[in-house]
């Protein structure tokens, strides 16, 4: 009876995002109610293993009542006040200088926004201010990937290289270019990783110089693409592209949103590729979701020059650095610490999800099971030509839907199904979730030759479920 109420409340006046509004409508949305450790519920009694951390950003897990202590005690003493106009409070003094602690040795500015979409909204004002209080105005290009994504809002779906994106809302901004993603099984199958890898670096050279040197003010790219399929680039991208970088005079942003504070390994996706950035836009996993905050970490060069010649930045949010969100935040970094959960991602629960993730590969449906760290992926394809599925199958749709009914949510991206739990997840519990991977394979196995026998299209069978 509440869920019903629910839902036609929910169709009745809200608008989801990244949702077709009709066809959920017509489904009806899935209320969930609370949640404990890396299991949600929903308001008909299921309980589910939430391989996906929320939105790539539930670290912690849900439950901590730590985090809702720090929220609560922060929302008493000082519930807002703004960092414009020479002020600021004490959370978010206490978590620039704890996040400039963890951040590699040459950051040591944030500056705090309110998501990860406004993180890249401000990295592009910052590159293009920083080239200009450098004498060089020309210098204004960015160039990002192909499938990236960065964002929903204007600058964010600009940096971004999702096409369907593109194809709404008229212009993106101008000056912002894409090179080819390092998307080995999509795209790069016909020679070795590596060679792709080192092609994709190629392009991104190649841009440089179409573009000329004197007008690139960045490149931007995430360590592992996460909306775009959980995407682990070959192992001679990295060092292919430092390599380009090396050669030309512009800056490096990596989107640390989805890949920072331990996903792979280290506190930063950069450090596990060895990377050095002028910029690092953060969110998620900075406080575990508990709260909306992000941020854009400032190495020493670009900062300097803002600093030093800048004059005034006319950039900010009204949310930038919020008191209860950096309390949150700060708290969560200190439990992170305290826990050894970065570690504990590198040499125990990685390395153990990397072994069953692996053994996931005999699956018949299974053309790639890739992992890092805790963010994973299977590539689904036809047994029986060992190629993708016909789109029409909807193959990765299916699947997730599956997933759901078998107690586990796990992401689809086309026909790559991706995963990227909550850091604190046992070793039993990851047993669990590639059991229930498993089983949701099988069935879907099962659903799609009935189909392909059938001939007809999934979505007559599936609509109205
Ligand atoms: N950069 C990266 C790398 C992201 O993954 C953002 C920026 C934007 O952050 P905000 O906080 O503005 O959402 C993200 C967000 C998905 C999905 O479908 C992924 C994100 C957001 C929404 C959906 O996987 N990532």
């Amino acid at each position: 009876m509440q869920t019903q109420t629910y839902r036609q409340l929910d169709r009745d006046h809200h608008l989801h995002p990244f949702t077709d509004f009709k066809a959920l409508a017509e489904e009806g949305s899935r209320i969930v109610t609370h949640a404990e450790g890396i299991y949600i519920h929903d308001s008909e009694g299921h309980r589910i293993l939430d391989a996906m951390a929320g939105l790539w950003c539930v670290n912690l897990g849900y439950g901590r009542e730590e985090l809702v202590e720090a929220a609560t005690a922060q929302l008493r003493e000082l519930p807002y006040y703004n960092n414009f106009f020479k002020s600021t409070h004490p959370p978010a003094v206490k978590l620039a200088e704890a996040l400039s602690r963890l951040a590699p040795p040459h950051m040591n500015r944030v500056f705090f926004t309110g998501s990860g979409s406004e993180a890249n909204d401000t990295v592009l004002r910052m590159v293009r201010r920083y080239w200009a209080l450098e004498g060089k105005p020309d210098k204004q290009w960015v160039i990002a990937r192909e499938n990236a994504y960065h964002g929903s809002t204007v600058a964010g779906l600009s940096l971004g290289g999702m096409a369907p994106m593109h194809a709404q809302g008229g212009p993106t901004v101008p000056k912002i270019a894409h090179v080819r993603q390092p998307y080995w099984f999509g795209e790069g199958r016909d020679t070795s990783p590596d060679a792709f890898g080192r092609e994709c670096a190629a392009a991104l050279e190649a841009k440089i110089q179409e573009l000329g040197e004197e007008n690139v003010a960045a490149f931007i790219a995430e360590p592992v693409q996460g909306a775009g399929g959980a995407i682990i680039p070959p192992q001679s991208y990295w060092p292919a592209v430092k390599e380009v970088l090396a050669r030309y005079d512009i800056l490096l942003v990596v989107d640390e949103v989805i890949c920072g504070f331990g996903r792979l390994g280290e506190w930063f996706g950069s450090v596990h590729y060895g990377l050095e950035p002028d910029l690092m836009p953060i969110a998620k996993g900075l406080s575990s979701g508990y709260l909306p905050i992000g941020g854009v970490l400032v190495g020493d060069r670009v900062a300097e020059t803002l600093i030093e010649r800048g004059g005034e930045f006319f950039h900010g949010f009204t949310y930038s650095g919020h008191p209860a969100c950096a309390a949150v935040a700060l708290k969560n970094l200190e439990l992170m610490q305290a826990e050894g959960i970065v570690e504990r991602v590198r040499d125990d629960v990685g390395p153990y999800l990397a072994e069953r993730w692996a053994a996931l590969a005999d699956h018949p449906l299974v053309g790639e099971a890739r992992s890092l760290g805790l963010i994973g992926a299977l590539e689904l394809i036809d047994p029986t030509t060992g190629e993708r599925f016909a789109k029409s199958l909807g193959a990765g749709t299916l699947c997730r839907d599956i997933c759901f009914d078998h107690g586990l949510v796990m992401r689809s991206v086309g026909d790559t199904m991706i995963i990227s739990p909550p850091l604190v997840i046992t070793r039993a519990e990851i047993d669990e979730l590639v059991r229930l991977a498993r089983e949701a394979l099988d069935e879907t196995a099962r659903r799609l030759a009935a189909r392909e026998q059938a001939d007809e299209s999934p979505f007559r069978e599936e609509s109205g479920s």
